[in-house]
């Protein structure tokens, strides 16, 4: 058994993997030397050998329906884009890319379309995510550079988590900063969240503002910082909807705290002001000296696991390469470099004004790699028709069908995790190496190897000649260091002369910020989310993550372990709206936003404002119907960013009562008809509708020529359908959703031959048999459900040591201690 030492694909924390193959199984450990992780492993980096699979994977290229080899594929693509660019010149073609390509894919795709093609419209996702943060950096420090180590948020006396859950999303890191807390009583840890979330676990005080008014509390305190009166507590405590007490105790821990770091993410970025807010947090650290030094600093943290390797390759419209701009010096200096006289000279589109060119049909080509925009977008039916009216649709991607790739003319196939082999960098600044240990399948190829052969068809192969990804990485290298003098922080001069075994095994490598070409305090004025609330959308949708699954779900979705803990879109609303709106726990409820509506499930939570409401970002076509929040979600952008603003949005809410509820098992997911409302989880559907659903099951089980079984008592009604002993499908439903023992049941699908009484059993929705239902799964890493902890609770575990030393829970990636702690009420 050969093991390689990887990097985890996941979030932007960049933890060292160790990934083992025997006998065609993943497994995989925390890489003990990464400084990153230290060994830790998250949940979902702990079940990365279960995504390894093959199960949905585009393995062959596709053009116009039709599979094809790679030179026809190749062929098409250049052709075509070709096309359009002699036809409408350059600047019809966009390529939207993405901050999970590894660095040396994402150069190419910048070097293309910046140095070849001639217009600057690449963007990618992380216009969503990161794009304020890089604007407050460049304003504050004349660059992009992030002044801060993880290391400093275990050694500071005051952390600041500013819309950032890390708990969930950042969670090795989390795990850090819990034992550097534990180490060290002193330390206190503020949490500015409008939500109450597991993060706020570890929190002295938590600051519930009310949605967008971070920029208040932040120019409060550089206020006071600097002896002002414009903004005092008390129109702070007005501004953000927070009491005059909680503020003040902010800002006499911030003021006295020998060394203060503010770690900030989404709920800060991902705002119409968002910008602004990254200066509001920078101004405060440059204006008390708490910058610089060991503990201190406005730490943005990147989410995902390249986003700040696109940041230097450049690979965002409004920047050119390496840390350079569209100035004078810079494009000279790119031009001469690249070889090119072709270099755009302007910036280009940004993500939601590139998809509004597709829509007005001024960009006629667009090619997307490493990202699922149908769902990420804000405004996603805009998105989607944007997409079907495009003239050429080229998708880069491991999966066969996602709700982008329906619309692709051309589809490409990448290597993904595991098969493919570059670097990444994480939110401190490291490079790490992503190494391959799994044989790529099928004809899936780098992505980089796509970008340069499709390069060359254009004609412009010399520039895009290199045979292995350690060739371009020096190359970047190089690109950083080319004339520096001094002059960009950025410099990976060093690395310029790997050989490749060198670069192979080159260790995580973290570049230095020292330096700042300024130090600017920028003004901001405090404004409030531009999404107004009215009598006819009376509630603030936030929007975000949860625990256990991934964006999109492409890699997550499928993997039952991280399906546990939560399997459907929920919506989070408190007990007072909840009772406003009518709406119960667990029923099914439609949220509207003047751009769309969906169906999401009622959870009542009181981590949840009154007039608040929360829904997770994940699901999309391919696991529900009407799941996709960003079918709600208003193109609305900072204007300086560009940057969406993903977290508020008015909506309003509305039971729905289905005509009936069902649980649907299938060996093989049928197609469902339009009538039915479905959430897929790993191995089930729930299903919900009013027209009757049951005369469809039965005409599409006997179609198949399987043999069929009914019962009906009262308003159940259930349906088996087996095969030569074989159980193929089984579909439960009532007024209500139906109370199934489903472990039982997935046992069934497992054991054949289903006797006359397992059928009689399963058909009450029971089993046979000594299956125990775990409840809700808590903790993912073991499995360990509700029911079991509730036990060993009332059974005398009276801790959650106690807890972990009986059932394991909590004791991988401490995750769920949060949730363990709420069940001791
Ligand atoms: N499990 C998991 N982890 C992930 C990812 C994933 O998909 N799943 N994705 C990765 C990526 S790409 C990213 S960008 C990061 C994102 O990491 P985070 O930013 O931590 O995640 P989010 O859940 O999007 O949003 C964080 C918080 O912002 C809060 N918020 C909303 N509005 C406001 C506001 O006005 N002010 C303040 N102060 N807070 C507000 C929300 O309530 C939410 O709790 O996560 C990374 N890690
Ligand atoms: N409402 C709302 N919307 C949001 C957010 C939010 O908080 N709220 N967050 C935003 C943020 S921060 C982000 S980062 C985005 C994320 O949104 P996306 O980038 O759209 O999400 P992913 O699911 O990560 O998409 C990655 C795609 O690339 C494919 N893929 C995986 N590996 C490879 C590879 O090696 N090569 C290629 N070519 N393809 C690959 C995957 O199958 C998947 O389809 O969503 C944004 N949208
Ligand atoms: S914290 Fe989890 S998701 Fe993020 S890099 Fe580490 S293992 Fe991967
Ligand atoms: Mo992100």
């Amino acid at each position: 058994m050969t093991e390689t030492r990887t990097t985890c694909p996941y979030c932007g924390v960049g933890c060292g993997v160790v990934a083992s193959v025997e006998g065609g199984a993943v497994s995989v450990r925390g890489d003990e030397t990464h400084p990153a992780n230290f060994g830790r492993l998250c949940v979902k980096g702990s079940a990365l050998g279960e995504t390894t699979g093959l199960q949905g994977r585009l393995l062959r290229p596709v053009v116009d329906g039709a599979e094809v080899g790679w030179p026809q594929a190749l062929g098409a693509t250049g052709e075509r884009l070709q096309a359009i660019i002699d036809k409408w010149g350059p600047q019809a073609v966009a390529f939207y890319a993405s901050g999970q390509l590894l660095t040396e894919d994402y150069y190419v795709a910048n070097k293309l379309m910046k140095g070849f093609i001639g217009a600057a419209n690449i963007d990618t996702n992380s216009r969503l995510c990161m794009s304020s943060a890089v604007v407050g950096y460049k304003r504050a420090f004349g660059e992009d550079v992030v002044p801060c180590s993880y290391e400093d948020v275990e050694n500071s006396d005051l952390v600041v988590l500013v819309g950032s859950n890390a708990a969930w999303t950042h969670p090795v890191l989390y795990q850090r900063l819990v034992q550097a807390k534990y180490n060290n009583p002193q330390m206190k840890v503020v949490v500015i969240d409008p939500r109450n979330t597991a993060t706020c676990d570890i929190a002295d005080l938590h600051l519930a503002l009310a949605p967008g008014s971070d920029a208040g509390l932040f120019v409060g305190l550089l206020n006071l910082i600097q002896g002002a009166d414009e903004w005092p507590v008390e129109r702070v405590a007005a501004f953000c909807g927070l009491s005059p007490l909680d503020i003040g105790t902010f800002y006499d821990w911030f003021m006295t705290a020998p060394r203060a770091i503010t770690l900030y993410t989404m709920g800060i970025n991902q705002s119409t002001r968002g910008s602004d807010k990254c200066n509001a947090i920078i101004n405060v650290h440059l204006a008390s000296g708490k910058f610089n030094r060991q503990g201190c600093g406005p730490f943005s943290l990147t989410g995902q696991p390249n986003a700040m390797g696109g940041r230097e390759v450049g690979g965002l419209a409004n920047q050119l390469a390496a840390h350079m701009n569209f100035e004078p010096d810079d494009l000279s200096r790119v031009a001469r470099f690249w070889g090119t006289e072709r270099l755009a000279q302007t910036p280009g589109l940004m993500a939601v004004e590139l998809f509004d060119a597709i829509a007005r049909g001024e960009v006629k080509a667009v090619w997307i790699m490493g990202t699922n925009p149908a769902v990420s977008l804000p405004d996603s039916h805009a998105v989607c028709q944007a997409l079907a009216a495009c003239p050429l649709v080229i998708v880069s991607e491991v999966m066969q069908e996602t709700d982008t790739s329906r619309f692709a003319h051309i589809r490409l196939p990448a290597q993904g995790w595991g098969e493919k082999n570059g670097t990444v960098t994480n939110s401190e600044r490291r490079i790490s190496r992503q190494r391959a240990f799994l044989p790529a399948p099928g004809e899936a190829k780098p992505d980089w190897w796509i970008i340069a052969q499709v390069a060359k068809r254009l004609g412009y192969g010399e520039a895009f000649a290199w045979e292995h990804p350690r060739d371009i990485f020096c190359e970047h290298a190089a690109l950083t260091a080319f004339e520096n003098n001094g002059e960009r922080a950025l410099n990976l001069g060093e690395l310029v002369t790997l050989s490749r075994e060198e670069w192979d095994a080159l260790e995580p490598y973290q570049w230095c910020a020292g330096h700042f070409p300024h130090r600017r305090i920028v003004p901001v004025i405090p404004s409030l989310p531009t999404a107004g609330i009215n009598t006819l959308y009376p509630l603030m949708l936030n929007t975000g993550r949860i625990r256990d699954q991934w964006h999109t779900m492409t890699r997550t979705g499928y993997v039952a372990r991280l399906m546990q803990h939560i399997a459907e879109p929920l919506v989070d609303i408190c007990r007072s709206d909840a009772a406003r709106y009518g709406v119960c726990e667990g029923q099914l409820a439609r949220i509207a936003s003047p751009r769309g509506v969906m169906v999401a499930r009622i959870h009542i939570n009181d981590a949840q404002k009154a007039g608040e409401l929360f829904i997770p970002m994940h699901w999309n076509a391919q696991f529900s119907r009407q799941g996709k929040v960003n079918a709600l979600v208003e193109g609305r952008v900072d204007l300086v960013s560009g940057q969406p603003e993903s977290k508020q949005t008015a909506v309003r809410i509305l039971p729905w009562q289905p005509g009936w509820q069902g649980e649907l098992y299938a060996r093989d997911v049928p197609e469902l008809p339009s009538f039915v409302y479905w959430w897929r989880k790993a191995t089930r559907l729930t299903l919900a509708g009013d027209k009757p659903f049951q005369p469809w099951v039965m005409d599409y089980a006997s179609g198949r020529g399987w043999q069929l079984q009914v019962a009906q008592t009262g308003e159940r009604s259930s349906v088996l359908a087996w095969h030569n002993g074989e159980l193929m499908l089984a579909f439960w439903e009532g007024t209500a959703r139906p109370e199934l023992a489903h472990p039982v049941i997935e046992a069934a699908f497992q054991s054949p031959p289903l006797t006359p009484a397992a059928r009689h059993a399963l058909l009450n929705g029971q089993g046979v048999g000594e299956v125990v239902d775990p409840g809700r799964i808590i903790c993912s890493c073991f499995s360990v459900g509700e029911n079991a902890i509730r036990e060993a609770i009332a059974g005398g575990c009276g801790s959650i040591s106690a807890l972990g030393g009986r059932l394991r829970c909590g004791t991988n990636c401490g995750s769920c201690v949060p949730e363990l702690k709420a069940l001791f009420g």
